[in-house]
C-alpha cells in the first residue's frame, strides 16, 4: 500500500475508512497532496477528478442526494475552498450529508505573505454542523474532531468542514501506516413519540373536520403504503404534493398551482385547514405559501428528525420523529369524522383537470407547451433533475409518471449547481437521468459538463427561452431596457458549441413536430451523453402562463 507520510493526512484517510466512506471528490492543487495520494492510493475509495471546485461540491451533493450516505470533497488551501459554499449552503438546507475536507497551511502561515493562503478555520460557519479545526500533528483530539465532524455529517444529515494543515514536503509516502486511530461510534436514535403526546393531538385530529397535509421535497420510496392508503382514504384529509414529493396517489392534489391559483377569498376561507401537517423539505409553490400565512390553521405540525421551520408564522408543534413511525404511531389513535373536506377538492380538481387540458390543446409552441410533451415522454423508472427556477415551476403544472423520481436543489434554490448535482446523482442512482434546465442556469454552470464521468445515457433538456423566464413572470415585469439587460439578461447564445467541445450529441426543436421527433432520438440516443435543445418564444411565454390561471375556472 501506498500511504501520505504525513501522519494527520493518513490519520483523515483511516477514519474516513473506518466509517464507511466511498465516495471522494478531489480538486487539483499542491497543499491536498497528502489526500489526494492517500485516497486514490486506497482501493476503498472511488475517487473523482473536478477541477471546478463549485461543480465538484455540487457534484457530490448530485452522489450524497442519491446515496443519502456523506460524500467527501478534498481542496487545496485559498480560494479553491470558497467555491464549496455554494453546495455547501444547499447541503445545509436541504439536509444532505457532506463532508468537506480542506487542506491548509500551518496557523503560523495565515496572514503573514505566504501564496494561496486565506482565513480557512470556521469559514463556514453560518452553515456548517460542526468544524473540525485541525492542528498540524496527528493526535488523540484531532482524532475525536475528525470522528465528531464525519459522525455529524452522518447523524445531523448536513454539511461539515475538516481543516487541515499541512507542512511540506507534501508529496512524499510510505508503504506502512504510522497511525493508529481512534474510532468514535455513534449511536443512532430511534426516536419514539410519547403516548401522552400522541393522544394530546390525536384528541385535536378526532375533532378536526379540515386537515390539510403538504408534503414538501421528499424522497423516493419513504412512506410505507398502509399510511399513502390510510390518509388517502380520510375524507377530513386533504393530501397535497408537489413535483419533488416522490409521493403518488391518484387522490392526492399534485397540481397545487392550478388548483389554489383561481380560489376567491371565499374559496380560500372554505379551504382553510383546522390542521395543517407538514413534512419534507422546501416547499415549491409560493400561492401555497402565500395561502397559509393569510389563512393560518390553528394547528401546524411538521414532522422531522431533526428540524421543523415555521414556514407559515404558525407552527405549533415540532413531531420529532420520521414521518413513517409518527403516522404509524398516530393513525392507530384516529378515528373517522364526516366531512366533505376532501371530495370538495377532489371536485374542484376535476374541473382544473379538463380546463387545464382544453387550455393546453390551443395554446401555441412555448415553454409551457415544451413542458406538456415533456414530461409524459420521460422514460418510465427512469430519475428527473430539475433546475430552478421556472423549470420546477412548470414541471409542478404537468402530472408525471409516478415511477420518475425527481429532485431539483430547493434548499437554497440557486441556478448554480443544478447540472454538476444531476450528473453526480446520475452518477450514483445508474437510473437514466434527464436534467430540465434553463439556459442561464445551465450556462452558469457549465464547467458541469468538464468532467469524465458523465453517464452515456445522460440528458440535458434545455429549455432555451432567450434569458431568466422567471423574471417575465414574477410581479414587477416591465418590458423596458433594464428589464432585459439586468433582470431577463437577455443573451443569444446556445449549447451547440459547448455540446461539441465536451463531446455531447446535439440537437434542436423550435415547434412542436420537431420537438416530437427530437425527443424520439435523445431516447434513442445511449451512446453518448446528450443535449436537446429547445427554443421556446421568449416574450410569449410569460402571457400563456399567466392567461392559463385565468382560464382554469
Ligand atoms: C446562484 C443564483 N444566482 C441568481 C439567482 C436568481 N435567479 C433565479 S432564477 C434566475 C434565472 C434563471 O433563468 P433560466 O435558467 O434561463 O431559467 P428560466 O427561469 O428561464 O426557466 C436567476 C438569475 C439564483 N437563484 N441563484
Amino acid at each position: 500500500m501506498v500511504y501520505p507520510k504525513i501522519p494527520l493526512a493518513q490519520s483523515i484517510i483511516e477514519i474516513c475508512l473506518a466509517k464507511g466512506i466511498k465516495n471522494i471528490i478531489i480538486s487539483p492543487g499542491s497543499r491536498n497532496a497528502p489526500l489526494i495520494i492517500g485516497f486514490v492510493n486506497h482501493p476503498e475509495f472511488n475517487c473523482y477528478s473536478i477541477v471546478d471546485e463549485r461543480c465538484a461540491a455540487f457534484f457530490a451533493l448530485g452522489i450524497a442526494q442519491q446515496t443519502l450516505k456523506p460524500t467527501v470533497v478534498v481542496c487545496t488551501s485559498g480560494s479553491a475552498l470558497l467555491n464549496y459554499y455554494p453546495a455547501f449552503a444547499e447541503a445545509f438546507y436541504s439536509q444532505i450529508p457532506l463532508i468537506v475536507i480542506s487542506a491548509d497551511r500551518p496557523q503560523s502561515k495565515i496572514d503573514i505573505g505566504d501564496g494561496q493562503t486565506i482565513r480557512q478555520e470556521n469559514v463556514f460557519q453560518n452553515h456548517s454542523l460542526f468544524n473540525a479545526n485541525l492542528t498540524e500533528e496527528a493526535s488523540l483530539d484531532n482524532d475525536l474532531k475528525i470522528n465528531k465532524a464525519i459522525n455529524t455529517a452522518f447523524t445531523k444529515k448536513g454539511p461539515v468542514h475538516i481543516n487541515a494543515p499541512f507542512e511540506e514536503p507534501l508529496y512524499e509516502t510510505v508503504s506502512k501506516l504510522d497511525v493508529d486511530v481512534t474510532i468514535s461510534a455513534f449511536a443512532k436514535v430511534q426516536k419514539k413519540i410519547s403516548i401522552d403526546e400522541i393522544m394530546e393531538f390525536a384528541t385535536i385530529w378526532n375533532k378536526s373536520k379540515k386537515k390539510l397535509i403538504l408534503v414538501g421535497e421528499n424522497k423516493p420510496n419513504q412512506i410505507d403504503v398502509e399510511i399513502i392508503e390510510s390518509l388517502a382514504n380520510d375524507d377530513s384529509v386533504v393530501v397535497m404534493t408537489e413535483t419533488t414529493s416522490n409521493l403518488h396517489h391518484p387522490t392526492f392534489l399534485n397540481n397545487i398551482d392550478t388548483i389554489i391559483t383561481p380560489f376567491t377569498n371565499k374559496e380560500f376561507k372554505d379551504f382553510q385547514p383546522d390542521i395543517l401537517i407538514t413534512f419534507g423539505g422546501m416547499v415549491v409553490s409560493k400561492r401555497i405559501k402565500a395561502f397559509l400565512r393569510q389563512y393560518t390553521p390553528t394547528h401546524h405540525w411538521h414532522i422531522d428528525t431533526l428540524r421543523a421551520y415555521n414556514t407559515f408564522g404558525c407552527l405549533t408543534h415540532h413531531f420529532k420523529a420520521n414521518p413513517n413511525l409518527f403516522f404509524n404511531q398516530f393513525l392507530r389513535f384516529t378515528i373517522p369524522i364526516e366531512s366533505d373536506y376532501r371530495s370538495t377538492y377532489q371536485d374542484i380538481a376535476a374541473l382544473r383537470a379538463r380546463k387545464h387540458q382544453e387550455y393546453l390543446a390551443k395554446i401555441p409552441f412555448s415553454d409551457f407547451k415544451a413542458f406538456e410533451k415533456i414530461i409524459p415522454s420521460l422514460p418510465k423508472n427512469s430519475m428527473l433533475q430539475v433546475s430552478n427556477s421556472s423549470a420546477i415551476r412548470y414541471a409542478q403544472l404537468i402530472d408525471i409518471d409516478s415511477s420518475i423520481e425527481v429532485f431539483c436543489n430547493r434548499g437554497t434554490s440557486g441556478i448554480d449547481g443544478s447540472t454538476s448535482t444531476a450528473i453526480g446523482a446520475a452518477v450514483a442512482n445508474e437510473k437514466p437521468t434527464v436534467l430540465i434546465a434553463g439556459d442561464i442556469g445551465f450556462l452558469y454552470d457549465s464547467n458541469a459538463l468538464w468532467n469524465e464521468y458523465t453517464p452515456k445515457n445522460f440528458k440535458i433538456i434545455l429549455i432555451n427561452n432567450g434569458g431568466g423566464g422567471i423574471f417575465r413572470i414574477l410581479p414587477g415585469h416591465a418590458e423596458t431596457p433594464v428589464f432585459n439587460q439586468f433582470f431577463e439578461t437577455s443573451h443569444c447564445l446556445t449549447a451547440e458549441q459547448l455540446a461539441k467541445m465536451y463531446g455531447f450529441e446535439y440537437r434542436i426543436a423550435s415547434n412542436e413536430t420537431d420537438l416530437e421527433s427530437s425527443l424520439k432520438g435523445l431516447y434513442a440516443q445511449n451512446d453518448k451523453p446528450s443535449i436537446l435543445e429547445i427554443f421556446t418564444p421568449t416574450r410569449e411565454n410569460d402571457k400563456i402562463l399567466l392567461q392559463y390561471f385565468r382560464e382554469l375556472v
